[in-house]
């Protein structure tokens, strides 16, 4: 698998995305195809395929990504209210190989379901 995703492309500003947030290991945009009012992507500046690729040596930007999906959450005001989801492969409707968290936030989510 090719790790030059779009995700790759946006990191080094080759295609044009709406930032919210960026530091030193990850970045933060807005989806394009929003599936909530609120729906941004977390998205690590190293390219991991899937969250299943990941190893120990990714353990401290894996925490990193978990606080920084706090903090983006502050920051647009949505830290009462949010879910966190992480599509892993094509069969669980993964299109981008390359790691990202979807923050997903200001609709109404049912209780006890995903
Ligand atoms: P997924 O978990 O791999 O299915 O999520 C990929 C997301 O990336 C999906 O919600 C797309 O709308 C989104 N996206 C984007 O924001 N910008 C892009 O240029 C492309 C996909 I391609």
């Amino acid at each position: 698998m090719s790790d030059d995703t779009i995700f790759s492309k946006i990191i080094r500003g080759e295609i044009p995305a709406e930032r919210v947030y960026e530091d030193e290991l990850c970045i933060c945009i807005k989806d394009i195809n929003p599936q909530a009012p609120t729906h941004v992507l977390v998205i690590p500046r190293k390219a991991i395929p899937r969250l299943a690729d990941a190893t120990d040596e990714d353990k401290a930007l894996l925490g990193h990504l978990m606080l920084s999906v706090g903090e983006i959450a502050r920051k647009l005001g949505v830290d009462e209210a949010f879910r966190v989801v992480v599509n892993n492969g094509e069969a669980a409707g993964q299109t981008v190989f390359h790691l990202h968290l979807h923050i997903l936030a200001n609709k109404t989510f049912s209780e006890g379901s995903l």
